[in-house]
């Protein structure tokens, strides 16, 4: 559980920390020259039971608010400082955005310095503060005077902390293993050490994990989390994980990376979100709006596409895409503040919904549909709905990598919502079943028309009938879809070609009548050594391109075989030589012949009985062995009429 500082520069905030917890958070020489703090600090409380309060205090000067947004990242409460010297300050409200952009759902507020202020000022300050929360989510927590010179009121604040952190409960350690880096150190004789609090998931010593967004791999090799030596960090704990691998260094390893589950490393730079515009802002943000992004602990350049309408009002949301100046590592519905260029105010914020966006057609109706179910809380819901948004087709793998989601409980997801999946190499496609069952139909109907149309073609391109398709399935997907119980022994993959099982090749009339004129040259006594496509074409005065034509559609529709290049025997004929070769090879020794047995029962030439012959090896009805060959029994049916 972590407790983060927020509140204006010198409202005392390092001062309540040291009270509550007896540790100092500034640690460099310049905090203490100085009396601010510039970098994040940490402390620790440890409760009687095994229960330890981390600590997280902030910077309130105006030019360190990034720094603050790194460290609000992932707090679990919010305690809002305010001096009741000072009162409600820039930075009192700037931090109070942040904390409300960046949904901190628990909060206290000391009211610091209480010392110095009579009960009037007191009361007045109160007013201030009950003013500026109002329509927060910390409108309405309670606001207690505090002295860290004194004493006055610390003992109660620390009370209230610790029941609002048993009262929130341990946070979901369900998911997978996120944790945004803060710091980076080396500790001589232990290596590189990280920091930083774990958004989701578990971490364990010894578990394989990676820097994203580099990429890098490394391994736990000790971990710390609220301080202490343990053996697993968990979903809110701060943790200090000691990582060793190939490249792993102090320098390769910057605050604003993740260090997460493997599975989840899929950096981005696109991503599509729900953005809230702050009230107080003066202007209206319009297309391309440059802006720096906060998220987790990183902070990037980034652009801003308005996806509705040209123009977002200050008070007002809208869906936007971010165009982001470096990848970053993000999960969905992951919360972020936006914040001008020359880092002076606090614009707006929102939540990341789509995070591998389109560059392009992102302004469709279809996109609004997807972005409106990323939005989903839960994640089932949310799935069901993004299957029921166009494309209507889902890799499930990035789905469960966004949201971050862990095996187990993907898998429940995924059986209860129950859709058709396909199982492609890396891709783990789904289709709710109505949508399939439209697939299917659609499918089946647009062949059985095609096939209408097209009587004397073999088939569909496959790679036509995946695109016209709809839903229109990835490549891989759409092939295994075509296996499926639903369609095998209904559709039947030709080479590249896709038809009905129930359609059957026809000639059309006008090659049936040229057809008519070429059979009877190819059979009776010609049947063994028939015209070759030229012979023929000399014969009918025809050209010898539209011979060889209908000589390659007849073989396609089962008339005829190409025995060699341009050399087509009648299906009957085929059957009856092979009848003749296994009747030489019944009559040969060890049912073994020779090409010139075979040629001597056709009379047709040697160089024809060999290449007859040939075609047989590669049918794989014959085995050739040097000179002599052998029949393959089982095929002796293949050229049969029933084929
Ligand atoms: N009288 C009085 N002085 C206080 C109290 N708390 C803090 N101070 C003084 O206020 C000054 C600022 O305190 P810090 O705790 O450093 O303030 P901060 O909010 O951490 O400041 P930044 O981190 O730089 O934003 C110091 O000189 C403190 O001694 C208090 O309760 N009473
Ligand atoms: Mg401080």
């Amino acid at each position: 559980m972590i407790v983060g500082t927020a509140g204006h520069i010198d409202h005392g905030k390092t001062s309540l920390v040291r009270a509550l917890t007896g540790v100092d958070g500034d640690r460099l020489k310049e905090e203490k020259a100085r009396g601010i703090t510039i970098d994040l600090g940490f402390a620790y409380l440890p409760l009687d039971d095994d229960f330890t309060l981390g600590f997280i205090d902030v910077p309130g000067h105006e030019r360190f608010v990034h720094t603050m947004a790194a460290g609000a990242s992932g707090i679990d409460i919010a305690l809002l400082v305010v001096a009741a010297d000072d009162g409600v300050m820039p930075q009192t409200l700037e931090h109070l955005a942040i904390l409300d952009l960046l949904h901190v759902e628990r909060g206290l507020i000391a009211l610091t310095k209480a010392d110095l202020a009579t009960p009037e000022r007191l009361a007045e300050v109160r007013a201030q503060i009950r003013e500026a929360t109002a329509g927060t989510r910390l409108d309405g927590v309670d606001i207690l005077p505090v002295s860290s010179t004194t004493g006055l009121g610390i003992d109660a604040l620390r009370q209230r902390l610790v029941d609002e952190a048993r009262a929130s409960g341990e946070r979901s350690a369900d998911g997978r293993f996120r944790l945004a880096v803060d710091r980076v150190f080396t500790l001589s004789g232990i290596g590189v050490v990280v920091t930083g609090t774990v958004l989701s998931g578990e971490v364990h010593v010894k578990d394989q994990v990676l820097i994203s967004p580099s990429g890098l791999g490394a391994r736990v090799r000790s971990l710390h989390a609220q301080n202490r030596q343990v053996e697993v960090g968990r979903a809110g704990d701060r943790c200090a994980l000691n990582l060793a691998g190939d490249g792993i260094s102090k320098d390769a390893i910057h605050r604003g990376d993740m260090v997460v589950d493997p599975f989840l490393h899929a950096p981005t730079d696109r991503i599509d979100a729900r953005l809230h515009l702050l009230p107080g802002e003066p202007r209206p943000i319009g297309q391309w709006f440059p802006a720096r992004l906060h998220h987790g602990s990183a902070e990037v350049g980034a652009r801003v596409v308005l996806l509705e309408g040209e123009q977002l009002l200050p008070g007002r949301d809208a869906d936007v895409q971010l165009v982001l100046d470096r990848p970053i590592a993000a999960a969905t519905r992951d919360r972020f503040v936006l914040r001008d260029v020359s880092a002076r105010r606090t614009m707006g914020g929102g939540a990341f919904l789509d995070l591998h966006a389109p560059s392009r057609q992102r302004r469709t109706a279809e996109r609004e549909a997807q972005r409106a179910a990323f939005a989903i809380a839960d994640a089932t819901t949310s799935l069901v709905a993004l299957l029921d948004a166009p494309p209507f087709v889902r890799d499930l793998r990035a789905f469960a990598r966004d949201r971050a989601l862990s095996a187990v409980t993907f898998d429940q997801i995924v059986a209860s919502v129950d859709p058709l999946v396909i199982e492609a190499g890396d891709e783990r496609v789904a289709l709710n079943r109505a949508h399939w069952r439209r697939f299917v139909d659609g499918l089946l109907e647009r062949l059985g028309t095609f096939h209408a149309e097209n009587p004397d073609v073999q088939g569909m391109g496959r790679e036509k009938l995946r695109t016209a398709s709809q839903p229109k399935l990835p490549p891989a997907a759409f092939a295994l879809a075509l296996q499926h119980a639903d369609l095998a022994g209904r559709v039947v993959r030709d080479g590249a070609f896709v038809r009905l099982a129930s359609h059957s090749l026809q000639l059309s009339p006008e090659r049936e009548a040229q057809w008519q004129r070429v059979a009877p040259l190819l059979a009776e006594e010609a049947r063994f050594r028939p015209p070759r496509v030229r012979d023929i074409a000399d014969a009918l005065s025809r050209p010898e391109t539209e011979i060889r034509q209908l000589m390659k559609f007849a073989a396609r529709v089962g008339l005829v075989d190409e025995i060699a290049h341009d050399h087509f025997f009648l299906r009957a004929t085929v059957h009856e030589m092979l009848l003749i070769a296994a009747d030489v090879a019944a009559q040969a020794d060890d049912g073994r012949f020779t090409a010139a047995q075979f040629r001597d029962r056709l009379d047709n030439g040697r160089k024809v009985a060999i290449q007859i012959l040939e075609f047989f090896d590669r049918q794989g009805v014959t085995l050739n062995h040097g000179t002599l060959r052998r029949i393959q029994p089982r095929y002796l049916d293949l050229f049969g009429s029933g084929s």
